[in-house]
Order: C-alpha cells, then structure tokens, then sequence
C-alpha cells in the first residue's frame, strides 16, 4: 500500500504449491503462465489461504512498513494499512465494461472496445511486476457446493490485496475442489502499477470473463472478486442463467413465536447496509424473543428454489465495512466482530497502539496519528480517520452469524427493502403494491453520495437498485430481468419495501433515530409478510401507522412522526418530473412498465390531492 510497491523478497518465497498448480486446469494454467510472461515477476507464488501463509505475508508488508501490527493485548493479530493519499475510493470515472458492443453497456457504464482496451492495457502491464512477487489466489464465491458458487483467479503483485481477498473469499482447499466441479472461471488481473491517478483504470470484459484493474489498491477497484467479479460480472451471468447478483445485504429476523423470516436490503455504498445486517433489537424485543442474525452485509446472490421460492446466498467470506460512525451504541456486533484478526485501513492509530475514527465510542484521543501517518489533535480541523475507511474482517467472527452462512442452498427471501439518503421527500418506510410497481422503486431509487466513491459528497443522484456503479450491463435489460423475474416468481416472489432512514427536519436534524429503532421498520415489515400488520394505502404504496411502528415508545414530537410519514404533494411532482427524465435516458430499451408506473404514480398523487388525503 505505500507509493513504492513493495519489492520481492526471495525468502519470504514460500507456500508456492505444486498441489495448487496441479489441480488447476490446463486452462487456468495457461493464463497464469500468461500473465507472467507478460508482467514479468520476480517470483511467481501460489495462494494457498494458510495461517503459515498470512503471517509471512504480514512478516512482509510490516519489514516494509506498508503494515503497522495494533496493539496485541486489544486488538490480537490486528493490522493498519494507509493507502495512498490519492486511492482512497472507487474510480466510476475510471471504471469501463468492456462488452463486444457498446449498446450493451448502457448509458450508466463508461464504454471503451474490448479489443483496444486489452491491448492498451497489455502495454502497462507489460513487465509492470519486475522485480516483485506474482500472487495467484484461486478463491470460491458462495458456499462450497452450492448451486451458485462460481469460482475465480486473482492475480495481483499487492500482498495488501493478497490479505484482502484472503478475508473475503473462501481461499485454499475448498476452492480449489470447486474449480474442479465448476465449467468456467473468472480471471482478475490487478497491479498496483505505480498508483498513478492517471493511470488508473478498472476494466470489465464480460464476454471473457475477465478483470484487469491497474494503478489502485483500493477495495473496491483492486479485490477484483468483490464488485468486480461479484457484481459487474455476475451480474451479466445471473441475467443470462436466469438469478440475481444484487447489492445487498441480507438478515434473518425470529420472531417470539420462533419464525424465522429473510430480508435483503439494497442501499448504496456507505448507507448503514452492515449496521441494518448486524442490527440488536432494543432490549425489549430481545426480552420478547426477537432476533437477528446476519447472512451478509453487502452482496447477494438469489436465485428460485425447487419450491419456487427466491434464495440468497453471501458470495463472500468477509465483511469489507465503513469505519466511521461505527461504534458501540451503533453496531455492537461489528464491534465484538473487530476485536482481532483485522486489517484496518486508513483509521487513525493511537499512541496506544489502539484505532481511532471519527464516531468511535468514548472521547476523540488528544492525540493520535491520521491516516496519512501526520500528527493529529482534535482541533487541527482534519478528520483523524479517512471518511472511506475500511475494516476487512472474516464473516465468521461476527457475533451473529446466521448458521445458514455454509448452507449451499442458502436461504428464502421474503422481502426485499431498497433504501438510500434521502433529507426530504421520502417517507421512512412503505410497501410496494406488487413486483412491478417494486422494481420500479427499486429503478427510480435516488440517494445523495457518500465517500465511498470519488467525487462530491451529498449530491443527489439516481442508483437504481444500489446497482448504478456495479451492474455490469444496460440498465433498461437490468429491470426487464427484474420484471421477468418477477413473471416468473409470480405469488412467490419477495414483498418488496422502500425506507429512509435520513429524513431531516427544516433545522436539518434527522428526524429518525435509526440503528437499534430500524427494528420497528422490520418487526411491521415481518408483521406484514405474516398478513398481520396494519397499513394505510398512500399513493407511494402501503404505509404504517404511527401505532404500528410503536413510536409512542420513542418519544418523538408528534410533528416528527406525522412529518416521517409525509407526502408532500409539491414534492412528489418534482420527484416523479425527475424520474421520467431519468427514465427517459433509456429510453430505446426501457420496459414500459416503469413509465407507466411513474405515471400512475403521479395520477394517483394528484387524486390524493384533489380529495385532501395528502
Ligand atoms: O466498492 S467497495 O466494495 O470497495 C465499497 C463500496 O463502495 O461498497
Ligand atoms: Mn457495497
């Protein structure tokens, strides 16, 4: 992670496994032998996932002080990694579908030909990893012998990456007797080039099956099994195979009588998807029964079951959360889940040897030292952690864990909520009227931007599905799927949702309290799937009552609830003006649907106007 990659160490060469190499296919040989022909490496190292691996790895990056070991007693086999000052995100801007033709890219993708794009490519990483170490990672997405595992190669010459994808996939054995079950592959390429803005690019070639990614360290454009390979490209698969590859988390939530009822959430990078998965019922729910458990915090697969019924899986084996704002009053579970075994990247260090960011329980230290490796007070008017900062950690850590995590044939979704940040318009919570109208909220989905990609933070923009950076082809052929899913589904198909928890007030306070009090959202949406909660039908959808969210526990003013629950009729003209113009950029492949559906949805606002009922 430091500017200088870090050179070959040839006596850190070790776990280079011919049982790894041999029980890979011709194929998958070939492309390795490939790539190292082409980027030249000192030493070429097969993966083997092992303890004895990722502590030489670790010995490596720590001599080359790209690895700070935290404090042993607090945070046991823990690490810090600062990236670059200038690979911090995403790069949209830098991120390409290479699909054979441009059309099937869609306006949302930046298009660049797959033929010009590899060769452009194959010029800067030709001879790029001279004088470095070659690591070959085979990994498994999804649990071993389920129905949508699918298998990949990275390949990088960044240990950091290395130790990345380690913690979110499934490395070693169980991968490699799936590539022997699996038909195809996914190769990811990835150098760390010499970060080099410029430089950067993240390229998808779906037609191949390829990533090649250059010149980022960061999460998201360098472990080419998570978006990448887990989205962009599944994403192209699951349409073709009939699944989903979708941009959410998933929990299971019992109820007191003992029904366990699954939920997958889509909301945009750096929305509370991971404190919503690892969510604690207030005290009183717990007393009452009520539990949750978590199957993911940011991907999943679904595909139907034998009884027609949706099922996700998690493809990954880790959880790669925002750390800012993450605390013990917010997510207890990612706390305990934080405990040891951690990669942390770009938090602030303590002089204890401890982790700070902004949000952490208890006092800003009076000293620490920032991501970028500076002195820091709190008065010296910069934030300690990067607002983008990360913690990679194994899923298997995590407190509440779903037993279900291995379980090959995942689990059956009943309700899916699409949600995002929204200051205004958007009510805290209602049910669609069916699958079409649900995907059409799931399209017209809007969300002010976060640090989690480049660019200004709070700018509204569209992210349809939370999929907007990471669907790997048209986005008009993305929603046709979803309706035809929906076809295909039919009664069985989950109840879909949309929420906002980010609602604020005219003095700009949030007018929710959101983490813990989320539950009420859930325990209405379980109460509905169960034909058992009360709903009032607005002209968005299905509503709650103040009652049935329970709210007079919460001790809001009356006016905060009445104003969570709100259609503003002057709002919602603007609102449905913005998604037909949205809508309208597709407009040569664009379902009909989805207009008809803003249309009725703007007829139906109007009617509630005229007779006073909004
Ligand atoms: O893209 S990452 O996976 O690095 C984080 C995110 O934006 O969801
Ligand atoms: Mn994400």
């Amino acid at each position: 992670m430091s500017s200088s990659p870090p050179q070959a160490n040839p006596s850190a060469q070790t776990g280079t496994s011919p049982n790894t190499r041999q029980s890979l296919s011709a194929q998958a040989m070939q492309w390795v032998d490939s790539v190292a022909q082409l980027t030249r490496p000192q030493i070429v190292h097969w993966c083997t996932g092992s303890a004895d691996e990722a502590t030489r790895l670790r010995a490596l990056m720590i001599r080359d002080g790209s690895l700070v070991p935290l404090n042993e007693a607090a945070h046991p086999n823990s690490f810090l990694a600062r990236s670059d000052v200038n690979d911090v995100a995403r790069v949209e801007g830098r991120t390409f579908i290479c699909s054979r033709q441009e059309s099937n890219a869609g306006p949302s993708n930046n298009w660049s030909d797959p033929v010009y794009m590899q060769e452009f490519l194959g010029k800067l990483f030709h001879g790029c990893m001279r004088g470095r170490v070659m690591y070959v990672i085979p990994y498994l997405l999804g649990p071993v012998g389920s129905p949508l595992a699918q298998v990949g190669i990275q390949i990088t010459d960044s240990p950091y990456v290395v130790a990345n994808i380690c913690l979110m996939t499934r490395v070693g054995g169980e991968a490699i007797d799936e590539f022997n079950r699996q038909p195809s592959f996914v190769r990811g390429l990835h150098s760390t080039g010499n970060l080099d803005p410029e430089q950067r690019y993240i390229c998808h070639f779906p037609d191949d099956n390829l990533v090649m990614s250059f010149s980022s360290n960061y999460g998201g454009n360098a472990l080419l099994a998570k978006k990448c390979h887990a989205l962009r490209l599944a994403s192209v698969s699951a349409r073709r195979e009939g699944w989903l590859a979708e941009h959410m988390m998933v929990l299971g939530i019992t109820s007191p009588d003992g029904v366990k009822t699954y939920i997958a959430g889509a909301f945009p990078s750096s929305c509370g998807k991971t404190n919503l998965a690892m969510l604690v019922p207030p005290e009183a729910d717990l007393r009452a029964g009520w539990k949750i458990e978590t199957l993911g915090d940011d991907i999943a697969w679904l595909r139907f079951g034998d009884d027609g019924r949706l099922y996700a899986i998690n493809p990954e084996a880790g959880f790669f959360g925002v750390a800012p704002g993450t605390s013990r009053a917010t997510n207890p579970n990612a706390i305990d889940t934080l405990r040891e075994n951690v990669l942390f990247t770009n938090v602030a260090l303590r002089e204890n040897g401890t982790v700070w960011w902004e949000g952490l329980d208890g006092e800003p230290p009076v000293a620490c030292t920032d991501w970028t490796g500076q002195p820091w007070t709190p008065d010296c008017g910069r934030p300690a952690a990067h607002p983008n900062s990360r913690f990679t950690v194994s899923a298997r850590q995590c407190p509440c864990i779903s037993p279900d995590f291995d379980n090959p044939a995942g689990v059956p979704i009943s309700a899916i909520i699409f949600g995002g940040r929204r200051s205004t318009t958007m009510p805290l919570v209602f049910e669609a009227f069916n699958w079409q109208h649900g995907t059409y909220l799931g399209a017209t989905l809007t969300s002010e931007k976060t640090a989690a990609a480049a660019g200004k933070v709070g700018q509204l923009r569209f992210d349809p599905m939370a999929m907007l950076p990471f669907c790997g082809y048209h986005l008009a052929d993305y929603w046709q799927h979803w309706l035809e899913m929906g076809r295909r589904g039919g009664a069985l198909m989950p109840r879909i949702y949309h929420v906002n928890w980010f609602r604020k007030d005219w003095g700009g306070r949030f007018l929710w309290p959101g983490f813990r009090e989320n539950m009420r959202v859930l325990k209405w949406i379980v109460d509905r799937l169960r034909q058992r909660g009360t709903g009032v039908t607005t002209p968005l959808g299905v509503m709650p009552t103040g009652q049935s969210l329970e709210a007079g526990s919460l001790g809001l003013a009356p006016q905060a609830l009445e104003e969570l629950l709100a259609v503003k009729p002057d709002e919602w003209y603007r609102e449905v003006d913005r998604r037909e113009e949205f809508l309208a950029r597709f407009s040569d492949r664009l379902p009909p649907e989805l207009l008809a559906e803003n249309e009725a949805l703007r007829q139906r606002i109007r009617d509630a106007e005229l007779k006073g009922t909004i």
